[in-house]
């Protein structure tokens, strides 16, 4: 029992037990269950999507969704641009304290290059309520092709703490029937 002290000095130059074989091999093929189980639940589980990242300056960033929502607002909601940009395109969503910023209407079944990235701290884009989440880093554009398949008006939540204002960090993606 390992609450006593081994009777031998060397205790560590004993040949393996069955118990202990079992044991090691247990842990090891479930080891290998789970490594194998992350790879098939990345393509079962539907719920986060393959992503490119890039390096990018957050004032760029910032620029670029500026820019996209410059050229393509259709209206404000509570002093927020909804940006509707042209199908097939790159769509900007930015993180920052305390807002996913602008909020983006897309068509149904049209693709998207969605870039996301942070302009100050880690913040967390959890998508709802089809439980989508990623990490979302300053510094770093996270890039998905997407193409949404359900209308309708889908949440944005940061669910990385980020602060005083974190539980107020929300934003919103409008999926729309294509016109
Ligand atoms: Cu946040």
């Amino acid at each position: 029992m390992a609450i006593h002290s081994p009777k031998e000095r060397l205790w560590w130059n004993e040949p393996l037990t069955k118990v202990e074989v079992t044991w090691i091999a247990i842990a090891f093929l479930w080891g290998l269950f789970m490594f194998f189980t992350m790879i098939y639940w990345h393509f079962a589980g539907e719920q986060n999507l393959s992503n490119e990242s890039y390096r990018i300056r957050p004032e760029v960033f910032s620029e670029r969704t500026e820019a996209m929502a410059e050229q393509y607002t259709v209206r404000e909601e509570a002093g927020v641009p909804v940006v509707r940009p042209p199908a097939g395109g790159d769509v900007y969503m930015l993180g920052r304290l305390w807002e996913w910023w602008p909020i983006l209407e897309l068509e149904k079944d049209k693709q998207y290059r969605l870039h996301l990235s942070s302009l100050d701290w880690q913040h967390g884009f959890s998508l709802q309520p089809v439980n989508i989440n990623l990490q979302i880093h300053p510094g770093y554009e996270m890039v998905l092709t997407i193409t949404p398949d359900e209308v309708g008006e889908f949440s944005v939540v940061c669910n990385e703490f980020c602060g005083i204002g974190h539980h107020q960090m929300v934003g919103r993606i409008n999926v729309v029937e294509p016109q």
